[in-house]
């Protein structure tokens, strides 16, 4: 690929470009064609434990000698030369994930947003003094945790980077990131930005490699002082009970089966691009996809038609040719998205979109589809699809409404659509979810909004300023007057 401008087979470790130690590489593939298209450092223990090491040594030298303020201004100094290179990033994520270019553009100005943010946070957390007794001064002190581990998934590698990372650095933390296979490439070109742009040593690690080696390494290693996982729940169960070994607290981002509830006096046309897009955004390979409309009876015909007809206009091909959707990022996935359309054999299909003519056979495109009518104790109403697919539930009124909307395990991300205030106001309260969006959906994925689950769908919150209580730690000082 022509615009990368640093090599890709390496790990990064105490501001060293290195191979691994073992010597083994994992292929990199186009999901756009499924062709290969370089090859990434293949971390094992020995390298999660440089990393690990070289942290440490960063957090006690001279990252950790900074002052917030300068600390920010490294941040912001990133943010500068990401945006800088966001069209290069932007056409990289796009080849690396199968994302469409228009999408990936998006993601790079995200992490950009990101470093500027935290960058002018970083000296601006603050720890309060406290009324107590006489003879005492009591005041809190916000701390880093030391060293932190990151452990991405492969769907939105840069946003997710700048809200997880990017809070961490902020907070004077010294991290190790562990990329997933699927999808390296901008993690790599992120610490080369950081790297230009003049973060100390040790300050970021980046080791890729397979989950169940670098990954699992990390999120066992005693060295590691707070994980950040976002992923699977399967395998967000496992680092959670790998880091109780070593008491290091986690912040866990799972999935999702989060609903969009349509009410009969909804304003269907704002609704109807909010509704589309939320499913479908990235393919469906979103942890807070709308997989699930849900529809006051009334209006139940009418919005189906209208969703249908929004679906027959979708276009899904390679990645750079920018279309409405691109393919999924492997064979796996697309294996696992057509296992659940096999499952849904028996529920009605509207609509789907169309794959052009053209698209390499080697490419994992799955046509976006509307299913309907779909009972909401279905499987493909309960379990996340990871996919271009949304499921159409009837609901007779408010109650059943919430029955459905708070009927799986999970509870990432909800919105309302209705004109009537009340009911707004209520339902954000009655909804098991960690953000509730009304007459909107992802309100614009601002970097500034705390983001995060309950139950399945995982806990702590990343994204705005409450990340930053996330990666630190209050110490509360007591001081006896004489
Ligand atoms: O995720 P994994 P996968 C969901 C989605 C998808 C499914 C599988 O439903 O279909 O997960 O995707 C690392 N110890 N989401 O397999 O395996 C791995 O290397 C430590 C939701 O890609 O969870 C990668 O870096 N780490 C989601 C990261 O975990 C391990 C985004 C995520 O991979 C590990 C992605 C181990 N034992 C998938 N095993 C979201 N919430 O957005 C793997 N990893």
């Amino acid at each position: 690929m022509r615009e990368l401008w640093f090599e890709t087979d390496r790990c990064f470790i105490g501001g060293v470009w290195q191979p691994p130690a073992s010597r083994d590489f994992l292929a990199v593939e186009n999901p756009s064609t499924g062709a290969p298209i370089g090859s990434i450092a293949r971390g094992k223990v020995a390298d999660i434990d440089a990393a690990v090491t070289a942290a440490d040594e960063a957090r006690q030298g001279s990252w950790g000698r900074m002052t917030a303020t300068e600390r920010g201004r490294v941040l912001t100094r990133i943010g500068q030369f990401v945006r800088g290179r966001a069209e290069t990033l932007a056409r990289i994520e796009a080849t690396d994930v199968g994302k469409p270019l228009t999408q990936a553009r998006s993601d790079a100005m995200t992490l950009a947003r990101y470093l500027e943010f935290y960058g002018g946070a970083a000296d601006k957390v603050m720890g309060h003094s406290l009324p107590y007794m006489d003879g005492y001064t009591v005041y809190t002190l916000r701390e880093p945790h030391g060293v932190t581990g990151h452990i991405i998934p492969w769907n939105y590698p840069m946003q997710i980077i700048g809200r997880s990372v990017g809070a961490a650095l902020a907070m004077g933390n010294a991290c190790v990131l562990k990329p997933a296979e699927e999808a390296c490439l901008t993690a790599l070109a992120f610490a080369k930005l950081a790297e230009e742009a003049g973060l100390p040593d040790g300050a970021l690690n980046v080791v890729p490699g397979l989950g169940d080696e670098a990954g699992a390494a990390l999120a066992s290693h005693p060295g590691v002082d707070h994980i950040s996982f976002t992923g699977s729940l399967s395998v967000g169960r496992k680092v959670q009970a790998e880091a109780a070994r070593h008491v290091a607290p986690v912040t866990l981002e799972l999935g999702g089966k989060s609903p969009q509830i349509v009410f009969a006096d909804a304003d269907l046309d704002a609704a109807l691009p909010f509704l589309v897009n939320g499913g479908l955004q990235n393919a469906g390979q979103t942890c807070s996809a709308s997989s699930r409309i849900l529809v006051e009876r009334r209006l139940y015909d009418e919005l189906v038609e209208r969703m249908a007809g929004a679906y027959r206009a979708l276009w899904v091909g390679p990645a750079l040719e920018d279309l409405n959707l691109g393919p999924l990022i492997s064979s796996r996935q697309k294996e696992i998205v057509l296992d659940y359309l096999g499952k849904g054999q028996d529920l009605e299909t509207a609509a789907e979109g169309r794959i052009i003519g053209n698209a390499p056979a080697g490419g994992y495109y799955v046509a976006p589809r509307l299913l309907t009518r779909v009972p909401p104790g279905h499987r493909l109403a309960q379990e996340e699809i990871f996919g271009p697919v949304q499921v159409v539930i009837p609901f007779a009124d408010e109650e059943e409404a919430v029955s459905i909307a708070n009927g799986t395990g999970y509870g990432l991300v909800a919105a309302v659509w209705t004109r009537d205030g009340a009911r707004q106001m209520r339902m954000a309260r009655k909804l098991r979810a960690g953000q509730v969006y009304l007459n909107n959906y992802g309100a614009g994925g601002g970097v500034e909004l705390p983001f995060g689950g309950v139950g399945l769908s995982g806990h702590g919150r990343e994204k705005g300023f409450e990340a930053l209580y996330g990666f630190s730690v209050l110490k509360t000082v007591a001081a006896r007057h004489g």
